[in-house]
């Protein structure tokens, strides 16, 4: 056994004197350290041997092993450098290259602003949820006090997924106020949550509208909650994501599903109030629709409206990161041109 050790000690010494490339090499690895090879077998067949020869040929085997893997990783590293002198002489590869980079992604402007928003609601207390983008007639429309034929419907105008009978119909949610009734149909009050996500508008789209943007809608309900909470949460709100010398403007609107309605507008970034193509020179941005949520609402949910109150919110997202860095046309934000985005 010993005998035999050695000579495949100075057979595989040889063998590598003559490798002068790094195929041959590998070979030369997996023929003699490899786990077939005959250095390995006589290892692993040590246990069938006598308790002094085993000493002894395991010792020897190891020695051996140990010598052969270290030559064989001076050897790599010999036609290593071979390969890279004969390549600089010949020019066909240039070390001082400095390496590609790789592009690195980022994080969208609209998925920045959503995370900021979440983060500002959930540190007052409120859950965060999602729903779905295709969504029944009766959730957009009928459950939000718009049955078929309310003039109101005309605010939102909508892609419709199918046609079917009033409320079993299907369509691209206009807005996130459905998941107030899929919130309330599910829980119980006391409720605090937002929901962020796409809504859809078949409209001409100009600076300030898009057909796909995002809205987050708020909802709170429990017993006594009134109008001031809804004020105290929304400018809470706008102080923490415009800072407090931003103007915020709060009157009323109508929705029919809130009564009353408001509507809360930002003083413009851009020219600071005083009027221009983003504000519509009006001088202020409207970001949110809001409003004290409707009895009739609440009733058809089962939460007695004698009991409990709640305000419900939908703000526009991409209006936001509009106001605070002066973009001045939202269409920037889904036109995929990476000169905009890079800047965020
Ligand atoms: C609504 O969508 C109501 N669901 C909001 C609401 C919720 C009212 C809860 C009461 C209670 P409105 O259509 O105004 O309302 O849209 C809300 C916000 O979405 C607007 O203030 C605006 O910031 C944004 N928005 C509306 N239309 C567009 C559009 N086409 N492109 C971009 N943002 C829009």
């Amino acid at each position: 056994m010993l005998e035999h050790l050695k000579d495949l000690h100075a057979q595989a010494l040889e063998e590598l004197n003559r490798i002068d490339n790094p195929r041959e090499l590998e070979l030369w690895r997996v023929q003699y350290l490899g786990k077939k090879s005959s250095l390995t077998q006589s290892l692993r067949s040590l246990a069938a041997l006598p308790l002094e020869e085993r000493r002894e040929v395991g010792a020897q085997a190891n020695e051996i092993k140990t010598a052969l893997e270290s030559i064989l990783a001076e050897k790599q590293r010999l036609l290593q450098e071979t390969f890279l002198s004969s390549s600089r002489e010949s020019g066909t590869l240039d070390v001082t290259l400095p390496g590609r980079p790789l592009p690195t992604g980022r994080t969208h402007p609209t998925t920045q602003i959503l995370e900021e928003i979440c983060d500002a609601f959930k540190s007052m207390g409120f859950q965060v949820i999602e729903g779905p983008d295709v969504e029944w007639d009766y959730y957009n429309f009928e459950a939000l006090n718009m049955p078929q034929h309310h003039p109101a419907r005309d605010m939102m105008a909508t892609f419709w997924v199918d046609t079917g009978v009033s409320g079993k119909a299907r369509l691209l949610r206009t807005h996130t106020s459905p998941m107030q009734i899929r919130l309330m149909e599910k829980e119980r009050p006391p409720i605090r949550a937002i929901v962020p996500g796409r809504v859809y508008r078949y409209e001409a789209t100009d600076a300030t509208h898009e057909s796909m943007f995002y809205q987050v809608e708020g909802l709170a309900v429990d017993k006594g909650i009134t109008l001031a909470d809804l004020k105290g949460t929304l400018f809470d709100f706008c102080r923490c994501i415009f800072g407090e010398e931003r103007k915020v403007r709060f009157r009323c609107d109508y929705f029919p599903f809130v009564e009353p309605g408001v509507e809360v507008a930002i003083s413009c970034l851009a020219c600071s109030g005083t009027g221009c193509r983003l504000c519509g020179n009006s001088g202020w941005i409207e970001i949110l629709g809001a409003g004290m949520v409707h009895p009739d609402v609440l009733a058809r949910v089962d939460i007695d409206p004698g009991i409990y109150s709640g305000f419900a919110f939908g703000m526009g997202v991409e209006r936001i990161p509009m106001l605070r860095y002066g973009i001045d046309d939202i269409r920037l934000f889904y036109g995929n041109d990476l000169r905009f985005l890079r800047q965020f």
